[in-house]
């Protein structure tokens, strides 16, 4: 299995949420443009130091189509999810499946800080200090068995707490899938936090799946199901639309979307730091995670 990855920053490098606004008033008030890039603000994607975004872009502009699919819908409807008591059905070919408590859950996992690049098929892009565990600690808590290949994920449905599942914009549940090797890879997390603090229901409380490298659509959200199967997992955007969203989806700028192009993105915060920037391949992550594509053809395995 893919060994631990470690995190390039240390807690040390953690911006503090209010420090980090507080030095976005002062540069927006001092400098200009000029100035900024002067002051090492990331300008090449490269670069080591992610600046996480602020708590409140992270938290107003969402994509969680069961509470409406404008992007302030979520932080509006959200609140009327019930996300206590939670728990988490692992089932399929594990070997100890059952209904795993939230709070059990929480208790035999590690939490760790992860600030990831987040890159939504729609071409815009954040970077996100998530909170939360590998979701290979789960999975292992299940015990995969050895003829598993796949994961299925799916989300609550509650149409009385979920105003936009009264609607048929997607089939619901919304389901999500990976393959084994993918969800067992140490960038693939469960969230459970955002700067410290619990995750708001329109992020995708109690708990979410983040998987960096990969278009947003696929870090499913409040999730309450996870089976471990044989078969490639039907996948909603897929079921939607199969000739825009592949199986993968995998974030790469050589490979557009049928409707726009995915070599660039629009960082969200707007202002003086207004700003497209160039898409990495595997967002970033390519180091970590091209060899589990070697040899397949990303254009048709898109
Ligand atoms: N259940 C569910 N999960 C979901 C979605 C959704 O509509 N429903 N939207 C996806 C999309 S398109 C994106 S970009 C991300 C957005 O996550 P964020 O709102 O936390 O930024 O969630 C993904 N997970
Ligand atoms: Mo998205």
């Amino acid at each position: 299995m893919a060994r631990r990855w470690t995190n390039r920053l240390t807690e040390n490098d953690i911006t503090p949420e209010a420090a980090f606004l507080n030095r976005r008033q002062i540069m927006a008030g001092a400098l200009g443009a000029a100035g900024a890039s002067l002051m090492g603000l990331p300008q090449a994607a490269h670069a080591e130091a992610l600046t996480p975004h602020p708590w409140e872009d992270i938290t107003s502009y969402n994509n969680y189509y069961e509470f409406g699919t404008g992007k302030d819908d979520p932080a509006q409807n959200a609140h009327q999810l019930t996300t206590a008591p939670w728990s988490v059905t692992i089932d399929g070919l594990v070997e100890r499946p059952g209904q795993y408590a939230f709070e059990d859950i929480l208790a035999k996992m590690t939490i760790e800080e992860r600030i990831y690049r987040f890159r939504c098929v729609e071409a815009w892009s954040m970077v996100v200090p998530w909170n939360g565990f590998e979701l290979a600690d789960l999975l292992n808590l299940a015990g995969v068995t050895s003829d598993a290949k796949y994961v299925a994920f799916e989300t609550v449905l509650r149409p009385e707490e979920m105003p936009g599942t009264r609607t048929r914009v997607l089939d619901w549940p919304y389901v999500e899938g990976l393959r084994l090797d993918e969800a067992m890879h140490p960038l693939t997390i469960m969230a459970t936090g955002i700067y410290g603090r619990d995750i708001p229901n329109q992020n995708g409380a109690p708990l979410r799946l983040v998987v960096p490298w990969k278009y947003g659509f696929k870090s499913i959200k409040s999730v309450v199901r996870i089976t471990l199967t044989d078969k490639e997992p039907p996948t909603s955007w897929n079921k939607a639309n199969a000739r825009e969203y592949g199986f993968y989806s995998n974030v790469n700028p050589e490979v557009d979307h049928r409707r726009w192009s995915q070599a660039s993105e629009r960082v969200i915060g707007g202002g003086l730091f207004a700003k497209r920037q160039p898409t990495l391949m595997f967002n970033g992550y390519e180091d970590e995670v091209a060899s589990l594509y070697k040899g397949m053809d990303l254009t048709r395995f898109f």
